[in-house]
């Protein structure tokens, strides 16, 4: 139910990405190239299946000696920042030789160039990070060095002038463009495009706190409410791109995109690939290829020079340094999209999963989250709360009514308009109530919201927990303590504390002072016995 603690002490990220192990074959870097000139972190998996062997017997010969993947959902997430430490995933760079092997150290210097310093980093290589709440919640958009970070790999590093798309398969004019060919208004009119990305994995550690799932060997990472953002992108359409390709061929179904960067599954290499059924490309305005975010060159760690933007569908389809475009007859043969983000049913898990178990997830369904005040956060009012978060629906749908509760979901009151950001169709819209509240003590606060389609939220995160832990779109919940000033005992107390220079918080440690007076107590007795009269 709580998020991800805010992470105080330092984790040595630094001094783990010097590897821990290490492969000298001189024959590496011939055997595992650059793939292309002023391209750095770019080995080409998908079109060298001999590569790919070659690979995973490197891989397989050093299987005894990878670090184990930590365990983190039995127990509490370590108090430090970055919360987890991504040895293994180093340990497969290091021993593919001299073009990977400087990526993860390369990797976390471009989170500390391009990142907030207050970011928490829930995985630092491959790199997941997820603003502070509050922070998320200052703008409608939210300022890139703040947007969440999900990694799956190394972040390549290309030169914009050495950039080059290849789009071939099912089109009818294969072509390989340039940024400038992307940019060129001649060919392509831009297009500007607020659209809120959100990962599957949103709120996942409310699934792993309650019932624990897929441990993957590329940590899933354990999100809190924070891997949401908003961003106003600037790019082209795809459609139009692949129209400029003389359009897809009849027997054209899925676009699949490729990126740069190396993704490990089971000791075997990949390109990081996915796919979108041909339908989604073809509406108006729903895929792009951008180069602009908020008004600034797309940071590297977000995929420059040029990423996919899939509006309304989870992150995962938005492929980040994106190298190559295949249109195709099924759906991408990749791992990402084939063994991964599957949404199995209540009663798959490790005794019985197959991929052929789960459904792809591609549309988000509407969620929402408190982001202001903090699970455990004391809350001193004088009879409403203030109560901020976001809302956001998938699939072209939007926000259209939020409702928060004080008692657990019994009362609620709705969002007024006026304190909810405006639509988008891609997009969250920010909200803010002062919820009224008597009562004092735990109180269960919870948000659900209502999207253009009617559809609303799950109740509790048992509804639809699933296996992978992905899509926690449940209400959610948090609990605070509520201290009600403008009830007289209550204001009674405060002033005592104040004048005692004592302090409420924490609430769990005693107060020093006598907390009534003998008079006081002397009276209450002689007008409430404590005896029966008979
Ligand atoms: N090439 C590539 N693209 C990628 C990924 C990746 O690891 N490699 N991660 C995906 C996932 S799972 C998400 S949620 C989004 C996150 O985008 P962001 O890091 O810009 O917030 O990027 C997607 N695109
Ligand atoms: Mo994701």
């Amino acid at each position: 139910m709580s998020s991800n603690v805010v992470v105080q002490k330092e984790n040595k990220s630094n001094e783990d990405a010097e590897q821990r192990l290490t492969n000298n074959d001189p024959q590496l870097a011939k055997i595992f190239p650059e793939e292309l000139a002023g391209w750095h972190g770019y080995i080409e998996w998908e079109n060298y299946p001999e590569r790919c062997k070659k690979a995973n017997e490197i891989l397989t010969a050093h299987k005894g000696q990878f670090t184990q993947i930590p365990e983190f959902q039995l127990k509490p997430l370590p108090e430090t920042n970055p919360i987890l430490i991504g040895h293994r995933w180093k340990e497969y760079f290091a021993v593919l030789g001299p073009t990977l092997k400087d990526v993860p150290g390369e990797s976390w210097a471009t989170v500390q160039k391009e990142k907030a310093a207050d970011m928490i980093h829930v995985l630092d290589f491959p790199y997941n990070g997820e603003p502070p709440r509050d922070k998320l919640m200052q703008n409608k958009t939210t300022p890139n060095e703040y947007h969440f970070v999900r990694n799956h790999g190394g972040i390549p590093t290309i030169d914009e002038k050495a950039y080059r798309l290849t789009i071939g398969g099912l089109v009818n004019k294969p072509q390989t463009l340039t940024l400038a060919d992307l940019q060129d208004v001649n060919k392509f009119e831009p297009v500007e495009l607020t659209v809120t990305l959100q990962c599957s994995g949103t709120r996942r550690i409310e699934q792993i706190h309650e019932y624990p799932g897929e441990g993957d060997e590329l940590i899933n990472a354990p999100w809190g409410e924070g891997a949401i953002s908003t961003a106003r992108y600037r790019g082209v359409s795809l459609k139009k791109v692949l129209k400029y390709c003389g359009g897809m061929q009849a027997d054209a179904n899925h676009v699949e995109f490729i990126g740069a960067d190396t993704y490990f599954k089971k000791l075997n290499v990949f390109n990081y690939a996915v796919s979108v059924p041909r339908r989604k490309v073809e509406a108006v305005n729903e895929v792009l290829l951008v180069w602009e975010m908020n008004g600034k060159p797309l940071p590297a760690i977000h995929g420059a020079p040029i990423r996919v933007v899939v509006t309304g569908f989870i992150g995962a389809r938005s492929c980040k340094w994106l190298a190559r475009i295949n249109v195709l007859n099924e759906p991408s043969r990749g791992p990402v999209q084939r063994q991964e983000y599957l949404y199995y049913g209540p009663q798959v898990g490790k005794q019985n999963v197959l991929f052929s178990n789960g459904f792809s997830i591609q549309e988000m369904p509407v969620s929402s989250a408190i982001m202001t005040p903090k699970d455990k956060e004391v809350v001193v009012h004088q009879g409403k709360i203030h109560v901020t978060g976001w809302a956001y629906s998938g699939g072209s749908r939007w926000i259209e009514r939020v409702d928060v509760s004080p008692d657990g979901g019994h009362i609620w009151y709705q969002c007024h308009p006026d304190d909810m950001t405006e639509k988008h169709y891609h997009a969250w819209r920010l909200w803010k109530i002062d919820l009224p509240v008597v009562a004092e003590g735990w109180l269960e606060l919870c948000v659900r919201a209502f999207d253009n389609a009617c559809n609303t939220q799950p109740t509790f995160v048992r509804s639809t927990w699933n296996w992978d832990l992905h899509v926690t779109s449940s209400s959610h919940r948090i609990k605070i303590y509520s201290v009600n000033a403008s009830h007289k005992a209550t204001a009674q107390r405060l002033r005592e504390i104040e004048e005692h220079g004592d302090s409420l918080e924490p609430i769990t440690r005693p107060l020093m002072f006598r907390i009534e007076s003998e008079e006081h107590y002397e009276e209450d007795i002689k007008k409430h016995p404590r005896d029966p009269v008979d």
